[in-house]
């Protein structure tokens, strides 16, 4: 049987990912594993959340399928690799684009977010296809080595501020073409974008964001009952009062379908 550790990175990848600011495409589960997540997926957002969120903010914190997708051996392994054991799982966001939805701009993550200091790995788990079409995410490699300045972005831009100017060049642009179950790993410097969604089919990814428990996470500033979440290891010094050590509790959370953590299982026996 796979232990997790398989899942850990190894030293070329680590040194990759300081020199790129990312890594992937790695694969959590196979299309059709994702194809009954999906459905499960589809419901959680079209319904009101148990926690006051958006119904695609952090549904992990009420939705044990999300739950257990964020904490997936396959990413908080990695995740492990370059951050450490002790790690908190501290937001996760549907990132839902249909046909025609607009431009993101090239941003930087850390410039919108209420985490200090801006310690942060995020993994982007494709839940649909995501393709040149659809409007994959792209990265530009080594760009998480320069913080930059944000600016007011145009009405035509899906943000109201973007990095400023950021003009790559093609070549120097890497797509994250991801078939569902697929997922990618970016530091919360990495400038990212998507282009809009020019095609017929809609885009779904979900990001989980990671950190480490002494980075002071502004709840309040995501929404009133927001939490963080111990997904490994522990909070030795609690120096940011109480993290919460459990998962969404089966009073709140779904029960897996049995596929789905049979899905889980296979994934991680590597079959
Ligand atoms: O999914 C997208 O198009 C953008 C994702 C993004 O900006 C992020 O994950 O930080």
């Amino acid at each position: 049987m796979q232990t997790t550790t398989e899942c850990a990175l190894s030293k070329d990848e680590i040194t990759r990912f300081h020199a790129d600011g990312y890594l992937g495409p790695y694969t959590l589960c196979s299309p059709e594993e994702m194809s009954e997540i999906r459905a499960r997926i589809d419901a959680i957002m079209n319904e009101k959340s148990a926690t006051g969120s958006k119904s695609i903010q952090s549904r992990h914190m009420d939705r044990r399928t999300v739950y257990d997708l964020a904490s997936h051996p396959a990413v908080v392994e990695r995740i492990n690799s370059l951050m450490g054991p002790d790690l908190v799982l501290w937001a996760t966001y549907f990132w839902v684009k249909n046909p025609g939805d607009k431009e993101i701009p090239w941003h930087q993550d850390l410039n919108y977010w209420p985490i200090d200091p801006p310690i942060n790995l995020s993994a982007w788990i494709a839940i649909d296809e995501a393709t040149l079409e659809n409007s994959c995410v792209n990265l530009i490699p080594g760009s998480h080595k320069k913080v930059l300045r944000h600016v007011k972005a145009g009405d035509d831009m899906a943000f109201q501020e973007m990095a400023e100017g950021v003009v790559p060049e093609k070549q120097k642009i890497v797509p994250m073409v991801l078939k569902p179950g697929q997922f990618f790993i970016f530091s919360e410097r990495t400038l990212h974008q998507s282009n809009a969604n020019i095609s017929n089919k809609r885009r779904l990814g979900m990001t989980c964001r990671f950190t480490v428990p002494f980075v002071e996470i502004k709840h309040e500033k995501l929404h009133a009952g927001h939490r963080a979440i111990l997904v490994r290891g522990t909070d030795h010094h609690r120096l940011r009062g109480r993290i919460h050590e459990r998962r969404p509790t089966p009073k709140q959370a779904e029960k897996p379908m049995p596929r789905h953590a049979q899905a889980i299982a296979r994934s991680l026996r590597g079959a």
